[in-house]
């Protein structure tokens, strides 16, 4: 007989679906630098909030500006990006979207502010810091937890629904392949394509498009790539010099990372960006691994977060190639660890 993967059931907690339908207002915020699934979740679960009681105030908020590459999303321009914490005063209730902790949103939605906290998110170090919490880290992504919740409620996504719920799901499972992509991902997938998403329009903005000025930071940094541990290491990097000479503000950047992943050798891709726009001494670390290494447990003790093949974080205080030796020496001691357990 075949053995059939056990039936992934994520059931949204009872007192998340209580605070959705009495809350009064809402300020919706996700992480800062938003990515496909935090602005697909948010938009996603506003429109689920107005179902379920009209004449609430809804107030969809980033930190940062939505980037030009994920406008295509229907309503993006709705999102207040950069939003300020004075524009979220007054609301009830805050709802963090994948943040493992407030200060994830950016600063823009203090907790002190609200009657009520809710924190959704799909990290394995998510944490319960919210009055109510559904963290889910068997959740492909945050996209798909808001889809749970429209199954909960028994609503049938509209297209504009569908499409922002797709774009999460299909952008943070890098189009299925990732290792959280499960049976009921698939599933919400196909019941998405049902409903009529346009998959093809948006895997085309999602991945294929990218602008000159992406392939000439992806040019530069792959030309900086070195390899280390017997290749077992790969690690790529941005300076400011490299933004400054490129003439690029702040990039978009996101994917750099896997290219690293490419050489069978490789175990682990790092990504080191010196950020243009936020002041000298921050520099941010994008991480990736294949297999068992778990490179968010790597990212925590830097103070940051993420999945086991898929992490980041920001060092403040070091100069690059200070960071940069500090993340090899972790990554190391991880390899020796295990070459010592085995
Ligand atoms: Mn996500």
């Amino acid at each position: 007989m075949s053995k059939r993967k056990a039936v992934l059931n994520l059931e949204p907690p009872a007192a998340l679906l209580k605070a959705l339908k009495k809350g009064r207002s809402f300020a919706i915020v996700g992480h800062v630098k938003p990515d496909a699934d935090t602005l697909g979740a948010s938009l996603s679960m506003a429109s689920l909030i107005r179902r379920l009681g009209s004449g609430r105030r809804i107030v969809l908020a980033n930190a940062n500006p939505v980037p030009p590459h994920l406008r295509f999303l229907s309503d993006s321009g709705k999102v207040i990006a950069p939003a300020s914490r004075e524009q979220l005063r007054g609301l009830d209730c805050a709802i963090y979207l994948e943040c493992a902790h407030p200060d994830r949103a950016g600063g823009i939605a203090v907790a002190s502010d609200f009657r009520l906290t809710i924190n959704v998110d799909h990290h394995a170090t998510g944490r319960g810091f919210a009055d109510v919490n559904w963290v889910e880290p068997k959740a492909s992504s945050n996209s798909e937890q808001v889809y749970l919740l429209f199954r909960k409620f028994k609503f049938t996504p509209t297209l504009k629904e569908a499409a922002w719920i797709y774009a999460g799901i299909v952008s943070d499972t890098g189009r299925f392949q990732y290792s959280l992509t499960s049976p009921l991902t698939h599933r919400a997938a196909a019941e998405l394509l049902e409903l009529g998403v346009p998959h093809t329009k948006i895997a085309e903005r999602l991945f294929t498009i990218k602008s000159i000025e992406h392939l000439r930071l992806l040019s530069r940094s792959l030309e900086s790539l070195t390899f280390h541990e017997g290749g077992r290491v790969a690690v790529q990097r941005l300076t400011r010099q490299d933004f400054l000479e490129l003439d690029s503000q702040a990039g978009h950047t996101e994917d750099i990372v896997n290219y690293g992943l490419a050489p069978e050798s490789v175990e682990v891709s790092l990504f080191f960006k010196e950020e243009p726009l936020r002041g000298p001494g921050v520099i941010s670390v994008s991480l990736r691994s294949r297999g068992a290494i778990d490179v968010a447990a790597i990212a925590k003790e830097f103070g940051g977060g993420g999945h086991r093949n898929a992490a980041g974080c920001e060092i403040r205080n070091l100069d690059l190639p200070q960071a940069q030796a500090e993340l090899l020496g972790r990554v190391s001691a991880v390899f020796g660890q295990r070459s010592f357990s085995n």
